[in-house]
């Protein structure tokens, strides 16, 4: 493909979108990135065609009576633009394949706060779930969230076509605080804190399917780039311990890392793995080829009492974020030049962090961005097409953006309508 057959599709791709403006835009990123690196602070996201970028933050407060946000934190100006208002305790937080769903595991009352993401972030649900629930996770065709609950030893299953709960709750290990799901969707993982094992659920058949025995005290898991690795972080033992998941799962081998870590996130190209050390206030780095850990440790914030939590690395991989929660800041940091970091405060006890390319179209036929299509959507949608409406009235039903609303378009919005946003 030439470059100018790639320009005209990125075009179609992106209604609205002047080519001057495409054409020079990168040009003037790239003057500015090495203008604003010259000054020690970091271009942020400056360069990303367009994407735009943004990272979100759990933040408890101080009084675990009230409910706790969730912070909107815009990584090219790296100031925090909104706060989302979500259940008491707020921890995990994990989002939708297409950006425009979030959904908050608030450990203080026992729900999962649905959030939508896009320009004007705002809480839409609150899902009842109880048993203190901790780790959250989503599959990767967006159809269910996962939700591990620490006092209860199960996980709960949401669709995120309807947020209902689906079936029973899965009993699985003591106290579960996080999941991990597979990329191929038919296995999850969930480290058990207490009874230091990872339960293997069968998604297909929302059932435990076998128990991996790795000891000690597990906070975190994650999958490899391959899918042949888990990495499971072990609190009690300062180590990294990496299980073979390719056939029957066997402990292959343990990284040491720095004191009491607790989470790990992994490079989109799952080259490198960086583990919050809360006891250090740093974060190790392991090289995923080797298995070993490379370079010192990151400090982070005030440093040995900044208290490192959640941790997730940008799409593009270009920032890793880090919620520190004695310091109370987010600090999102380059990997390749890790200092200075941005430190950017965020409220009492920041829990988790997820990055989200924001969608750059809307869902077709939403006209509130609720998630949802509704029979009158559809209505007005109709309306719009045969000429009784216009199409400010509902631009989401314009996919293509060409200013009419054609029969594809509303055909789409009624797939939404019957099957969610994707
Ligand atoms: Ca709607
Ligand atoms: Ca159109």
């Amino acid at each position: 493909m030439n470059r100018a057959t790639s320009f005209e599709r990125d075009l179609q791709c992106s209604p609205g979108t002047r080519p001057r403006r495409r054409r020079f835009l990168p040009i003037v990123c790239r003057m500015l990135s090495r203008l604003i690196w010259g000054t020690g602070l970091l271009a942020v996201g400056v360069c990303r065609g367009g994407a735009q970028t943004r990272a979100y933050v759990t933040v408890a407060g101080d009084d675990p009576q009230q409910p706790g946000f969730v912070a909107v934190i815009d990584p090219e100006i790296n100031l925090v633009i909104a706060a989302v208002v979500v259940g008491r305790q707020p921890q995990g937080i994990a989002v939708t394949p297409s950006g425009r769903t979030l959904y908050v595991a608030n450990a203080g009352d026992g729900t999962v706060s649905a959030i939508r993401t896009g320009t004007s972030p705002r809480s839409t649900e609150s899902i009842p779930i109880g048993g203190t629930p901790l780790g959250i996770a989503v599959s990767h065709d967006g159809t269910r969230v996962y939700v591990a609950n620490a006092s209860d030893d199960t996980v709960s299953i949401i669709d995120t076509a309807s947020n209902n709960i689906v079936g029973s709750p899965i009993r699985v290990g003591r106290g579960p605080v996080r999941i991990a799901v597979a990329p191929d969707g038919n296995r999850a993982y969930v480290a058990n804190q207490i009874d230091g094992t990872v339960s293997l659920i069968d998604t297909a058949n929302a059932a435990v399917a076998g128990t991996i025995i790795v000891d000690g005290m597990p906070m975190d898991v994650a999958i490899g780039a391959a899918s042949d690795l888990l990495y499971v972080v072990d609190s009690a033992s300062d180590s990294v311990k990496l299980v073979d998941i390719t056939a029957e799962p066997v402990l292959a081998a343990a990284i040491a890392v720095g004191d009491s870590p607790l989470r790990l996130a992994l490079s989109p190209d799952g080259a490198r793995a960086y583990v919050t050390n809360t006891g250090d206030g740093d974060v190790s780095v392991i090289d995923t080829a080797t298995n070993q850990v490379v370079g010192i440790p990151i400090v982070i914030g005030s440093g040995l009492f900044s208290g490192p939590v959640g941790i997730a690395v940008s799409p593009d991989g270009s920032r890793i974020g880090v919620a520190a929660a004695l310091d109370g800041t987010a600090v999102l940091l380059d990997p390749l030049r890790p200092e200075p970091a941005i430190v950017i405060a965020a409220g009492a006890n920041p829990g988790d962090i997820v990055f989200v390319n924001l969608p750059n179209r809307p869902c077709a036929g939403d006209c509130d961005d609720d998630g949802r299509v509704t029979i009158d959507e559809l209505v007005l949608g109709t309306n719009i097409a045969v000429g009784r409406g216009e199409v400010a009235q509902c631009p989401a039903f314009d996919v293509g953006g060409d200013g009419q609303v054609t029969v594809d378009e509303l055909v789409k919005a009624v797939n939404v309508a019957l099957n969610g946003c994707p």
